[in-house]
């Protein structure tokens, strides 16, 4: 196959010479940036905001947002002092280092000094999406045993309060009605907070952030982070964002995904950077019209959202003066060399491609401005990063074959745990020495890696990571449903879309109604992206003899491929 190669632009960059940076790189030399290098004692969020308070950078643009209603500013100055009046609010509620603090609400200013604020105090975030129905809610508030959330009337309702003893407080953000025990008003309680704080200065290796995500069995899983991460945060940021002092960055991540934590918050503010944040949801004109507005520089997003603008058209894109872009990257998918293309036509960028994971915290492997871009590919590892391809006995494998991509452990944003499972977290070590991704890829004589797929089952819609049997068990709570088995199912614009295989109770006719109401029911109880937008009537799933449902043999079905090994399958 004839491989393109897209040579680096004209211009400046932070990391001028991969192979050499990559020769000589020691993460211990990047800790040398923060205050502490000397005490030992840290706080990303003051690392992130209030350091900056020493410099010149005091009085310059933290954030700019905007939504349909609200077009707000804040500097480093304001985040710092909103910060510790928030944390100031939650030590009042008796909250400590290491309570588990959740944020559930559509993104708005008061959502990213809820975070900055509870981490001052030392507390552990676990945000969540505003699009969470109730069912999951409830399995991130009961496993992480979560102490407060922030959030708005509008989402309360999907917060079973009576079924999570450990939840004492619901700080509301814009409540009108009479507020009932245990909730307090945001804005009542920022009114009367003081904004001296005693910043806690925790442990590098204390829990800071908890993000949930969902693997092919069991519940969501609760990836722990440290502030440790900060480090990667950091020297990412510079490297692969390419951060400049007089940038304007917009990552278009909600921060209930992994990329609107690490790379909506953290790489940005501690690079000292100007963060752009839109509320509201995707429309192409109004995302056009965010860059050309705020003269956006550096600009990270998804795979999904290039797939719908290119789908928009070039038309729409002409309208728009997007000249001041500088850099365009992407994650969370495979990104399509059409896309590569696209991007090159309609706003004259590269679009450079990056991967890692919520387990990963942080950037692993990536293209850099300074590299020549093979399109397709997820580009190389970040220098103090080794990647591999093992095979099925943890052995390496030579170039050009394909296997199971891994890591070597010990990188500075690597997960710590996961919350109360510890066989879970164990998995990923299962041979020694090597983090095992769950993905497969192969690295070509270049070194460049290219992703081939997930190798469990855990379905990528959008560039959400859905775990199929989590909608299955949604499914099955419909009184007609008796089984379900659910995969993703290759899509050209959302990556893959969810579609789910049920036979049916007695009883129970197949039809299009039915159909309707099954989808309804997984939206309004679970999630709206986790509602399968296929559903087949079976009579009989594939299943192992311990009652497994097979989702490969479904997979290989839709997709009309051999479907493999069958020997584990049930009569
Ligand atoms: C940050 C994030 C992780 C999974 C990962 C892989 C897929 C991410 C990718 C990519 C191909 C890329 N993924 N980046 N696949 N190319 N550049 O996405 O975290 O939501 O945990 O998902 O997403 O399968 O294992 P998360």
């Amino acid at each position: 196959m004839k491989v393109d190669l897209i040579p680096p632009a004209e211009g400046q960059y932070n990391l001028k010479n991969y192979d050499e940076a990559y020769a000589n790189f020691n993460w211990a030399d990047v800790e040398k940036q923060f205050s502490w290098y000397e005490t030992g004692k840290v706080n990303i969020a003051y690392e992130a905001i209030d350091r900056h308070l020493q410099t010149e950078r005091r009085d310059k643009i933290a954030l700019l947002y905007s939504d349909a209603t609200r077009d707000e500013r804040y500097t480093f100055a304001q985040l710092s002092e909103l910060s510790n009046k928030f944390g100031n609010v939650l030590r009042s509620l008796g909250i400590v280092k290491g309570d588990r603090v959740f944020v559930f609400m559509p993104r708005s200013p008061e959502l990213y000094v809820s975070v900055l604020g509870a981490l001052k105090i030392g507390a552990i975030v676990g945000p969540l999406f505003e699009a969470f129905m109730e069912a999951a809610v409830r399995d991130r508030l009961e496993d992480s045993e979560a102490v407060a959330i922030v959030t708005t009337p509008a989402l309360l309702p999907r917060i079973p309060v009576k079924d999570l003893p450990a939840l004492k407080h619901i700080i509301l953000v814009g409540a009108t009605n009479e507020l009932q025990k245990g909730q307090i008003s945001y804005e009542e309680a920022m009114a009367s907070a003081s904004s001296e704080l005693e910043i806690e200065w925790v442990d590098r290796e204390d829990g800071m952030l908890l993000h949930y995500t969902s693997g092919s069995t069991g519940k969501p899983k609760g990836v722990l982070h440290v502030h440790n991460a900060m480090i990667q945060h950091y020297q990412t940021g510079k490297w692969v964002l390419d951060l400049q002092e007089d940038d304007i960055y917009w990552c278009t991540a909600d921060p209930g995904w992994v990329t609107g934590t690490s790379y909506g918050i953290f790489a940005p503010w501690l690079n000292g950077a100007t963060n752009v944040v839109r509320g509201g949801r995707f429309k192409p004109e109004e995302w056009y019209d965010t860059i050309q507005k705020y003269k956006v520089t550096v600009w990270y997003s998804a795979p999904t959202s290039f797939r719908m603008l290119m789908g928009a058209g070039d038309e729409i894109v002409k309208r728009y003066d997007l000249s001041s872009l500088r850099h365009v990257l992407s994650v969370g998918e495979p990104l399509n060399p059409e896309v590569v293309y696209w991007g090159m036509r309609a706003f004259n960028q590269r679009i450079h491609d990056t991967w890692w994971m919520t387990e990963t915290g942080g950037q692993l492997i990536c293209n850099y401005k300074c590299m020549a871009i093979k399109p397709g590919s997820m580009g190389k590892p970040f220098p103090g990063i080794y990647a591999a391809i093992l095979d099925d006995q943890g052995n390496e494998l030579p170039p050009n074959r394909m296997g199971n991509l891994a890591i070597r452990t010990g990188w500075p944003s690597m997960m710590r745990k996961i919350w109360r499972n510890p066989a879970k977290y164990e998995e990923y070590f299962r041979f020694p020495g090597w983090y095992v991704s769950g993905d497969s890829a192969y690295k070509d004589e270049d070194g460049y890696f290219w992703f081939q797929g997930r190798i469990d089952d855990v379905i990528n819609t959008s560039g959400e990571r859905v775990g199929p049997f989590e909608v299955e068990s949604k499914l099955m709570e419909h009184p007609a449903v008796a089984e379900a088995g659910v995969i993703g199912k290759p899509d050209p614009v959302r990556g893959e879309i969810i579609k789910a295989f049920i036979s049916l109770r007695a009883g129970y006719e197949p039809s299009e109604e039915l159909m309707e109401d099954i989808r309804k029911f997984v939206k309004e109880g679970f999630a709206a992206h986790a509602a399968p937008r296929e559903i087949e009537f079976r009579d009989k799933l594939p299943k192992t003899r311990s009652g497994k449902i097979m989702r490969r043999v479904l997979k290989a079905w839709e997709l009309g491929l051999p479907t493999g090994d069958l020997s584990t399958m049930e009569d």
